[in-house]
């Protein structure tokens, strides 16, 4: 192992503690799918709803390349090792998220271009209660390649980013994150 990937040891460590709730050092697929079920009627939809198929399809990918024999629980080791191989295949990245990053952006598409424009992301924002510096400056992290408009690439290009990155300083690793 290079010195190169201890600063992805330590950010997949820190993503294992962080999903690991009741913090006995297993992570069980079980506990997972409740944390994302929950997310997911926090945000008032219901995660076995027809639409949210490709966000399920993403999350069993994702499960799959961190328990790839199928035992529905890791432990540290075995998580930090799965993303380490995953974070050497930037395709294998795109693979996991793509369908899901559509799906969210879909939500947030409120014209329905299949873009998410500036007024796009103010609609679907307008209740958080950001100041508008705050809401620009959200959607510019999104904006990866500054076209005006938040697309499945510019997405996809932050998980890839995530996962791949040696540098401890790269914007994406405060933004995109665990599932
Ligand atoms: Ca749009
Ligand atoms: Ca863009």
């Amino acid at each position: 192992m290079t010195t190169l990937d201890d600063h992805k040891i330590r950010k997949f460590g820190k993503g294992f503690t962080l999903l690991d709730r009741d913090d006995d050092g297993v992570l069980r697929f079980a506990d997972l799918l409740a944390v994302i079920r929950a997310e997911a009627e926090h945000t008032g939809r219901d995660y076995d709803a027809p639409e949210l198929l490709p966000l399920r399809t993403t999350v069993q990918r994702w499960w799959q390349t961190v328990d790839p024999s199928g035992r529905a629980q890791v432990d540290r080791g075995q998580f930090v090792a799965a993303l380490l191989e995953l974070s050497t295949d930037r395709e294998a990245v795109r693979y996991v998220f793509e369908d899901g990053v559509r799906c969210l952006l879909s939500f947030m598409d409120s014209d329905g271009d299949g873009r998410i424009s500036q007024a796009d992301f103010a609609r679907v924002t307008r209740e958080d209660g950001l100041t508008d510096e705050e809401r620009n400056a959200a959607f510019a992290r999104m904006d990866r390649d500054g076209d005006g408009y938040a697309d499945v690439e510019d997405l996809v290009a932050d998980y890839i980013e995530f996962y791949c990155t040696t540098d401890p300083d790269a914007p994406c690793n405060g933004i995109a994150g665990f599932i």
